[in-house]
């Protein structure tokens, strides 16, 4: 595999090739701004050999290379360049760069051996990593990204990161600033445990945080008090700058550290102040105003087996036209406004419509180049079991015999919506499952689907190029095609393995807004934002010796492009947020759990209603 050939974008360099006859400045801003990397390093070159004008390779990272990321970072904020094209311009940047090191590292080691004192190639070092038991990188590789494009020393440690190797690694190589990424809420833990481990080890560096899971409020309520220095949530990678810009700025950084810290006092005041105004019912009270289904005339369909089929090496060409599109395009910051909001019309929009189109083109070359030399593996697992509600639970039995009373196989807890509200009906995924005392045989499905299988091996080689716009597309693709998989294996479990939709008929765009009967909640979404629930589904369904699938720590599915979930069918089963549950339940549930309170109180710490 070259990664020559599968690069995106990479083929479409500009047919006029007159900007070639200009100076090589000249050359190399065009070549910025465009984001043209062919001749990124030949230009360079030809600068740092004109000795005369740049005495030190650092000079051309100054003059020419700054220049043109000046220009490229002016209209980003502007809002007249989108991120795939920084990106891009990222990727020339790169190459620049990476050709100067090697002469910049020689008379680094030279003028240290001549004058004993340290030189300063950057505004400053910064260590990123997504923390430990997490698998998401996609949002922290765009900040590094973006970062490094502002001449920002990056050193990204990856995933999955020990708080051990961030805070060595920060001392080692002299750290400004450490950053946290996390997308899933047990990284929200791990967070503060490395905000105290900072603390007691007595750092000063500003600690950023961000990541889908991540907020202000949970920063200033959670990490914030745990670490005296300056800890900061950074919403996204256009954020990152400035930011970063105001800490390391000796003048700046006073004014910038007193500002947010009066601003996140508020956040915890108006935090706590929301705690006291919310009300919630008892847990017995909101058990006896249940989502109420009428089972007595209630046939359940019976699937067309008992069990688990798995899927390996699933054809990725029928998964392409299931791919929902927008959720790409908020990968690239590129948000269309109405009526130009989702996809196609995106395309229509103003303002971001061409650039969309052209990082969908990329898209497609890329998801061509995937599909039909296989460069991505999917696998993925179903599994439907006769079930019935016990209360708040579901119990699993793996034949229909053992139904009746005896013991399940497995048991999906479930969490009841607690916080008072105008709607007559405190809901729990339960409600959608016929109770064992109806008598009926009812049934529950579970998946687990991944398109990440060779996902590591493609974003080496594009490493090796230094081509972070390829990395960045080969993950979002990845995510999509892990989505896509979760929505074909959903329609065809309606239409032929459990078979309640046998009569479906519905496009795709109508599978994106669920207009068929049934829900697939996945444990972390709100629904049942208990994670633990997921250890429960890959004992019953051997999931990680049948698809390669493998939970972390903090039960992330490894690969990261990977979704699961459970299936209920019944025409009434709707998605609801269980929002904040109070501590009757919390002990409630860890009893049914045989879990202790404070191990569900950890895993459950964004949905308490109280503080502990
Ligand atoms: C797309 C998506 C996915 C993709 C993967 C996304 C990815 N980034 O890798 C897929 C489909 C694989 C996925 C799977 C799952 N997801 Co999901 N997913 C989302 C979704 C819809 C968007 C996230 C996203 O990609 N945003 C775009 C990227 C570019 O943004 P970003 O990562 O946030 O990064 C930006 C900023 O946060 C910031 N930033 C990020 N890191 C850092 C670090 C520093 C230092 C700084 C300064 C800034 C910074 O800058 C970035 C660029 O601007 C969110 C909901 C939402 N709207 O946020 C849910 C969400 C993140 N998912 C969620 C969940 C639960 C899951 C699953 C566990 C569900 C399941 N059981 O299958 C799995 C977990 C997968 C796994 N491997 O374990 C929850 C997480 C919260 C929770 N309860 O744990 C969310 C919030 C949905 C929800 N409302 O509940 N998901």
């Amino acid at each position: 595999m070259t990664s020559r050939n599968l690069g995106a974008g990479a083929k479409k360099a500009v047919a006029d090739e007159s900007w070639r006859k200009e100076s090589v400045e000249d050359r190399l801003e065009y070549s910025l701004v465009k984001g043209i990397d062919k001749y990124a390093v030949e230009d360079t070159e030809e600068a740092r050999q004109n000795t005369e004008r740049y005495k030190r390779p650092l000079h051309i990272i100054e003059g020419p290379l700054m220049k043109g990321m000046s220009i490229v970072g002016d209209l980003f904020g502007a809002g007249k360049m989108f991120l795939p094209q920084v990106i891009k311009s990222a990727r020339v940047m790169k190459k620049a760069v990476g050709h100067l090191i090697p002469f910049m590292e020689k008379e680094k080691e030279e003028t240290q051996k001549a004058t004993g004192q340290e030189v300063a190639f950057n505004n400053g070092t910064i260590v990123l990593a997504t923390v430990k038991g997490d698998v998401h990188d996609i949002g922290k590789n765009i900040v590094g990204v973006v970062l490094g494009c502002n001449n920002y020393r990056v050193i990204d440690l990856g995933v999955m990161t020990p708080c051990e190797k961030i805070l060595q690694t920060a001392i080692q190589e002299k750290a400004d600033i450490v950053g946290l990424s996390g997308l899933i809420t047990p990284s929200l833990d791990e967070m503060i445990h490395v905000a105290k481990e900072m603390e007691r080890l007595g750092f000063s560096l500003p600690l950023l945080i961000g990541g889908a899971t991540t907020s202000k409020t949970h920063t200033a309520v959670k990490i914030a008090p745990c670490y005296s220095s300056p800890t900061i949530h950074v919403l996204d990678a256009s954020k990152s700058v400035v930011v970063c810009s105001s800490l390391i700025d000796e003048d700046r950084y006073d004014d910038y550290v007193e500002e947010v810290k009066e601003e996140y006092e508020e956040v915890r005041e108006d935090h706590y102040d929301s705690l006291k105004d919310r009300k919630y019912l008892s847990l017995s009270e909101v058990r006896k105003r249940k989502f109420e289904i009428d089972w007595s005339n209630f046939e359940p369909v019976e699937p067309s087996f008992i069990g688990t089929k798995v899927y390996e090496d699933y054809d990725l060409s029928l998964l392409v036209p299931y791919i929902d599109w927008k959720p790409f395009f908020d990968v690239w910051q590129l948000r269309g406004r109405y009526p130009n909001r989702g996809y196609p019309k995106i395309f229509n929009d103003k303002l971001v419509g061409e650039e969309a189109k052209k990082v969908y083109d990329d898209a497609q070359d890329m998801l061509k180049k995937v599909v039909d030399q296989k460069l991505l593996r999917a696998s993925g697992i179903v599994g439907l079991y006769p079930a019935n509600s016990v209360g708040d639970d579901i119990h699993v039995f793996s034949d229909r015999e053992t139904t009746s009373g005896g013991k399940p196989d497995a048991v999906f807890y479930g969490l009841r919506q607690q916080a008072e509200k105008e709607s007559e009906h405190y809901t729990c995924l339960s409600d959608f499952i016929a109770p064992q005392e109806t008598g009926i045989t009812d049934y529950v499905g579970g998946f687990a689907v991944s398109a990440g299988f060779g996902r590591e091996e493609m974003c080496r080689q594009f490493e090796e190029e230094m081509d972070d716009y390829s990395i960045i597309m080969i993950k979002a693709l990845a995510d999509r095609l892990a989505e896509a998989f979760a929505e074909e294996l959903h329609e065809r479990v309606r239409k032929e393995l459990w078979g309640y939709g046998n009569t479906e008929n519905l496009e795709v765009n109508e599978l994106h807004k669920v207009n068929y009967d049934g829900i697939r909640p996945a444990a972390g979404y709100p629904s049942q934002p208990d994670h633990t629930e997921k250890e429960s589904m890959w004992k019953l369904m051997d999931i990680e010796s049948s698809t390669g699938i493998h939970l972390t720590e903090s039960l992330a599915m490894d690969p990261a492009a990977s979704v699961s979930g459970l299936y209920f069918a019944h025409p009434k089963s709707f998605y609801f947020g269980v929002g904040k549950i109070a501590k009757d339940q919390v002990e409630d549930y860890a009893a049914r759990k045989q879990m202790e309170v404070k191990d569900v109180e950890k895993w459950l710490r964004p949905n308490l209603s109280y503080d502990c």
